[in-house]
């Protein structure tokens, strides 16, 4: 298999590279830790080791060192379609190089053969109450599917340290190839009689997924393709990737990892996110009758503020400028349908709310983040039923479906490079004070 035969290529020097680091220069200091940050949610520690993405505040993110929109240009693509093949996208994350079609084509068939979902997954998912959220559906369905690891029957077996990465693919390949039938099987329980959706192998990742969904628009294949190439790395910070990483750190499967990592992403300081943008853009819709005025949708943002709530899609804890990821799906609309009243609104709430943010003075960051955007390009295709809950909760699932191609790529390297057991150190705040009081007692001396 073409990932296996890169990776085994790579990692000895990887290994090597990385022990001479540790045994050269392992008490070097990264930075220093301050009390604000130790209470503070760990804001910029810098703590963990990718090679996979990093995330430059000004700059977004860069994906193998490239830019999303050098990812774009970059990637292959079948013949005469617009967007990369996400095949293309997963090897660039695990080998770290550019594929070619060829390559990037058998990622794909690699996946095709993958695909089939067990019975009793849906089974499962349909025993559930009505009420059950589509993330935790999506989450219980990860889970459900760790009884088909080769990484944890391996490891009953005895399994070699060194040969840890290679299951750690097996099992990654198996579960990325099954998360669009699961995610469009979330869909079709909650929104269309519960059928089984039937893949089809004469399609790519992306338009597969589109099939799957009962969109017929070619677009849609495009826009899914686009979509879960941006949402599926942003270096290992993130609650979705950081949470996968550290369960992952006990020798936990890919399906144990991940479903905790999409437990992460099902909150709405993260994922969820991007259901309550599409929320917030259609009460704003609804509420006046028709697209705003620039003025309406500045009075509408100072509403949600003033009542105490965030403006979803706006902010980042680490990005300080435009996120690249929303621009790509800003120029996806404004290529494809941008009379579309919902995309109109979005756009337009990008001319207002960094403003009205900045004039509140509270957020570090003003400007849109990846979910402002996506459910009103999803919402142009029909993609838009509310759920019981009266939201969306199906976007963040199509999060979900993207985030594992990262978090998986991050955790087959993990096993390669060995990397250890995560567990930071606490401290109690009567420590922390007394960290502080010994701090102000030596600048008094000075
Ligand atoms: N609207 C209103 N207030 C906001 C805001 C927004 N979009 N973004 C930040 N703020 C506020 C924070 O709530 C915080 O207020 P308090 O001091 O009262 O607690 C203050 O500004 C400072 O926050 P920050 O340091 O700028 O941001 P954080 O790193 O703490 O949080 C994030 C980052 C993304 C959680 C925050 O910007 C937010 O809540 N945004 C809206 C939700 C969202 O879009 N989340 C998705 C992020 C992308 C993803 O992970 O999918």
């Amino acid at each position: 298999m073409i990932l296996k035969e890169k990776l085994s290529a790579q990692i000895p020097a990887w290994r090597e590279r990385v022990k001479k680091l540790l045994a050269e220069s392992g008490n070097v200091k990264v930075g220093e830790v301050t009390i604000s940050q130790v209470y503070g949610g760990m804001r910029d520690v810098k703590s963990l080791v990718t090679d996979i993405s990093y995330v430059d505040p000004e700059e977004g993110i860069r994906l193998r060192g490239f830019t999303i929109p050098e990812v774009l240009e970059k990637l292959p693509k079948l013949p005469g379609a617009e967007m990369p093949l996400v095949g293309g996208l997963y090897y660039l994350l695990l080998v770290g190089e550019v594929p070619t079609l060829q390559e990037a084509l058998e990622v794909e068939e690699e996946w095709k053969r993958r695909s089939d979902v067990p019975t009793y997954v849906y089974e499962t998912l349909k025993a559930m109450p009505p009420n059950a959220m589509p993330m935790t559906l999506f989450s219980q369905a990860i889970l459900a599917m760790q009884t088909t690891s080769i990484f944890t029957r391996k490891y009953d077996e005895g399994m070699k340290k060194d040969e840890q990465w290679i299951w750690m693919l097996e099992d990654s390949l198996n579960l990325t190839a099954r998360l669009p039938a699961v995610a469009a099987y979330i869909y079709n329980l909650k929104h269309r009689g519960g059928q089984i959706p039937q893949p089809r192998s004469d399609l790519d990742y992306g338009a597969n997924f589109a099939s799957m969904m009962g969109v017929d628009d070619p677009l849609y294949a495009e826009l899914m393709r686009l979509y879960f190439i941006i949402h599926s790395d942003h270096e290992s910070g993130n609650v979705s990737a950081h949470a996968t990483h550290m369960v992952g750190s006990t020798l936990a499967d890919i399906y144990y990892a991940t479903s905790a990592g999409m437990n992460g992403l099902a909150g709405p300081l993260h994922g969820r996110a991007n259901q309550e943008a599409l929320s917030w853009l259609l009460n704003a819709y609804e509420k006046i009758g028709h697209v705003l005025s620039p003025e309406e949708l500045r009075r509408y943002a100072w509403e949600t503020l003033a009542s105490g709530q965030v403006i979803p899609g706006y902010g980042h804890a680490v990005l300080r400028k435009t996120d690249p990821r929303f621009t790509a799906q800003l120029e996806f609309g404004r290529k494809h349908f941008p009379e579309d009243p919902i995309f109109k609104l979005a756009s337009m709430v990008y001319d207002v709310v960094p403003q009205v943010l900045v004039e509140q003075g509270k957020a570090k960051n003003p400007w849109p983040n990846v979910d402002a955007i996506s459910g009103a390009l999803q919402q142009h295709f029909g993609v838009s039923d509310a759920d019981e809950h009266g939201g969306y909760g199906f976007y963040t699932v199509l999060f979900g479906v993207s985030r594992a191609l990262g978090v998986s790529a991050n955790a087959v390297w993990a096993r390669a490079l060995h990397q250890p057991l995560e567990r930071p150190k606490s401290l109690t705040t009567r420590m922390l004070e007394d960290v502080a009081a010994k701090a102000g007692e030596k600048a008094k001396e000075v």
